[in-house]
């Protein structure tokens, strides 16, 4: 026999016994640099606003649970993700709505793109959401989100609802009433937590930030700040990381968030990183080159970077951009990489 048909017959043979040779995968297993099916892609707020705001038209926030459409990246259809690891989905909330309370061990994040005034109950407090703000539910937190106000609230969530697949390490639970029980005042954890001061024998240590909404004026000041009085990053302009003040890590375990500010006229380096991203512009103009492909970018678009693919961008006005990715969870396992001069793959 030649010794090509002597191997299959071996392979088949082994394949009983749930067996199969390393030597014929292991060039798609191990690869020299990530090869990902996730492909860089945007969402024109423009186009799909229409599509979320007609969703409320077919379906309650009740009935949904949660009414959201889904952000599928291109690469990978009917995975309900938008990056490897990451989920993405535009949630609508319509005024006098509630989206009921549950709790499930995927790890949420919120960021506001339209409407003042909606809330999320997180665990006994509420927040009251505006435009720009980073929200969190931590894993396994109590939360329900209601609009009180008179407008439609649109906002981005990320969750890591692929890894927790990945794991198979999924619970959900439903609290039963649309509302769990308000225990504390509105911006209890802030007030707590979120002014560089702790309780003197503080010694929580959680996995997770104690505060959860982010506000944008705080962030925005931050960053007009530093433009004024740092030299601009040649990749990133000026970029912050959101973080749990109780340790100086990021905000959650799995899902990591940055708020950034590009000046006017300006032209980044071009930059790589494992961690897949994706951006939300809040404010400006621009236009990136992910790769080979240019995308031109205003506020509220959406648009995902793959792992280990260049970005670079240019401004012609001044402009902000959130993104998010699962750069903790890289960093936590010591895998996470960047490099700032990339050349090709
Ligand atoms: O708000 O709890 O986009 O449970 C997907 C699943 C949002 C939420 C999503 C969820 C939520």
């Amino acid at each position: 026999m030649p010794p090509n048909d002597k191997r299959q017959t071996f392979y088949e043979d082994i394949r009983t016994r749930n067996l199969t040779p390393l030597w014929e995968v292991m060039r798609g297993l191990i690869t020299p640099s990530p090869q990902s099916k996730c492909t860089s892609a945007i969402w024109h707020y423009s186009d799909v606003r229409g599509d979320v705001l007609a969703s409320g038209e077919l379906i309650s926030a009740k009935e949904a649970e949660r009414r959201v459409l889904i952000l599928e990246n291109p690469g990978m259809p009917g995975q309900s993700r938008i990056t490897t690891s990451l989920y993405a989905g535009l949630q609508l909330i319509l005024p006098g709505e509630i989206a009921p309370a549950h709790r499930h061990t995927q790890s949420a994040l919120r960021f506001v793109m339209e409407g003042e005034g909606a809330y999320t109950a997180v665990d006994g407090e509420r927040t009251t959401m505006h435009e720009g703000d980073f929200v969190i539910t931590p894993s396994w937190t109590w939360h329900d989100h209601g609009n009180e106000s008179d407008r439609p609230m649109i906002w981005l969530d990320g969750l890591d609802i692929p890894v927790l697949q990945f794991l198979d390490a999924s619970f959900v639970e439903h609290w039963g009433e649309d509302e769990q029980p308000i225990q504390r005042q509105e911006g209890d954890s802030f007030h707590r937590f979120g002014q560089g001061l702790l309780p003197v024998d503080h010694s929580r240590r959680s996995h997770t930030s104690p505060i959860f909404n982010y506000p944008y004026n705080r962030t925005r000041d931050a960053l007009d700040h530093l433009a004024r009085t740092e030299a601009w990053d040649p990749c990133h302009g000026v970029k912050l990381r959101y973080v749990n003040p109780e340790t100086g890590g990021h905000a959650m375990n799995t899902i990591a968030a940055f708020m950034q500010l590009l000046p006017k006229n300006f032209k980044s380096d071009p930059y790589r990183s494992t961690d897949a991203s994706v951006y939300c512009v809040v404010e400006g103009n621009g236009r990136s080159s992910i790769n080979d492909v240019a995308i031109e970018w205003g506020p509220r678009d959406i648009f995902v970077v793959p792992s280990w693919a260049s970005i670079s961008h240019i401004t012609k006005e001044e402009a902000v951009l959130f993104s998010f990715s699962d750069r903790s969870m890289q960093q936590a396992l010591g895998l996470w990489r960047e490099d700032r001069k990339p050349d090709s793959n």
